[in-house]
């Protein structure tokens, strides 16, 4: 299947599920996720950056079918290697990670490719790539533990990012059921939310909240 043809059905869903086992109060990525894609998220994200090679592909071979299944996307944070190993539907890469022209060739036509950006400079070269690329990330918007070394990129730039992206766009960083309202009031129709959602007591009721806040009319 060709994804990028289809690709506005997922961001149809509105919350973006990222994993990170360091922070989901002792549950493992496969209980996270089973909740994600029971809460109603299709993309997912598979992020860990601190477990070794192989303990990332055993687990992304059994993440990528519950996605599958559910008839999600599964996405690999920066690990291009290990996305063509377990054949998921695309990769999550960075501003100093291989270029997107190069990502795109090792990765073939029908995946799904996301960049991230930090600013207008980034966000106008993101236009320019964008027939290797899918979606665009802007973040974080807010600081946040669980990108430590980051710095906030402020609301005026997701204005412009907003106005300007000719890609769909990912807001992330620091965004939670309590302040998501100014992320969608500014007219971001995908929010990346990471610890808000792998942090709390019950997952699914988390996600079903962040989606009706997005969407108010799907339950
Ligand atoms: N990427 P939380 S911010 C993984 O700005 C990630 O590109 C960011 O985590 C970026 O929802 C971020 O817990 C962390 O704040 C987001």
């Amino acid at each position: 299947m060709n994804l990028r043809a289809g690709m506005e059905s997922f961001f149809n869903t509105g919350i973006y599920g990222i994993t990170a086992e360091k922070v989901s109060n002792g549950r493992n990525n496969i209980e996270v996720v089973r909740e994600m894609l029971d809460g109603g998220i299709k993309f997912i994200q598979y992020r860990e950056k601190e477990k070794d090679a192989l303990s990332r592909y055993e687990e992304c071979l059994i993440l990528r079918d519950m996605v599958k299944q559910a008839g999600g996307v599964f996405i690999i944070d920066d690990f291009i290697d290990l996305a063509i190993a377990v054949n998921a539907d695309g990769v999550h890469i960075g501003q100093s990670d291989l270029p997107p022209n190069v990502v795109r060739k090792m990765l073939g036509n029908g995946k799904l490719i996301g960049l991230s950006t930090h600013s207008v400079e980034e966000l106008d070269r993101a236009n320019e790539l964008k027939k290797y690329i899918d979606y665009i990330g802007v973040g974080p918007i807010h600081a946040t533990p669980t990108k430590k070394e980051a710095v906030p990129v402020g609301f005026s730039y997701l204005d412009y990012a907003v106005k300007n992206s000719q890609l769909p766009l990912v807001a992330i960083g620091g965004i939670k059921e309590h302040n998501i309202d100014e992320i969608i009031d500014a007219g971001v129709k995908t929010v990346a939310v990471v610890s808000d959602i792998v942090g709390a007591d019950n997952i699914k009721n988390k996600v079903q909240r962040l989606r009706k806040k997005i969407f108010p009319d799907i339950f």
